[in-house]
């Protein structure tokens, strides 16, 4: 009788234990999905790359809302991106603007950083970037650039594909 009761009064705090632990460990993920702000595209209907960046957004995280424009140029000027930066889509993230196929990782670290600034761009649509994945040795290197409103934009993160970084190695060393 004792024996059970001995069972019983370390059962029900372990089980307690568990319990809370699974349920804090719900909440944790919950809480990171929950801190990720919606993600809002404009593309064109056919743009088949932009909805591989979308895909690429989605996997890290984000939950995404896609709208569908035939003309992107009326957004990109209400968002404060100047055509010279233009890419194929733009998009809106908390405060911030997006142009092109910016990758996640730079999304979360301009959202955690919060720096006075209108958003990221990638100009054109640079191979090997996220959404533009293509054979290895064929990528270029691009730069996810800081635009600020009145001064300069700024590189924000800088992407080199293996190759080019070599390239660069190669041409410091002579
Ligand atoms: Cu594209």
């Amino acid at each position: 009788m004792q024996h059970r009761i001995r069972i019983a009064l370390f059962a029900v705090p372990l089980l307690a234990f568990l319990s809370g632990g699974i349920v804090f460990a719900q909440t944790g993920a919950d809480a990171r999905a929950r801190n990720l702000p919606l993600v809002e595209v404009y593309k064109n209907p056919y743009c088949g790359c932009c909805g591989g960046w979308v895909a690429h957004m989605e996997k890290a995280g984000f939950t995404v809302k896609v709208h569908e424009v035939e003309d992107l140029a009326p957004l990109r000027k209400r968002l404060g991106i100047p055509d010279e930066h233009a890419s194929c889509h733009s998009a809106k993230v908390g405060a911030y603007a997006l142009e092109g196929h910016v990758p996640a990782d730079d999304v979360k670290r301009l959202l955690t950083e919060k720096p006075q600034a209108i958003g990221l761009v990638v100009p054109g649509m640079p191979a090997g970037s996220p959404g533009m994945e293509i054979p290895s040795g064929a990528a270029e290197p691009y730069a996810s650039l800081l635009l600020k409103r009145d001064a300069p934009t700024e590189v924000y993160v800088r992407h080199e594909n293996q190759e080019s970084a070599d390239k660069r190695q190669k041409s410091k060393a002579k």
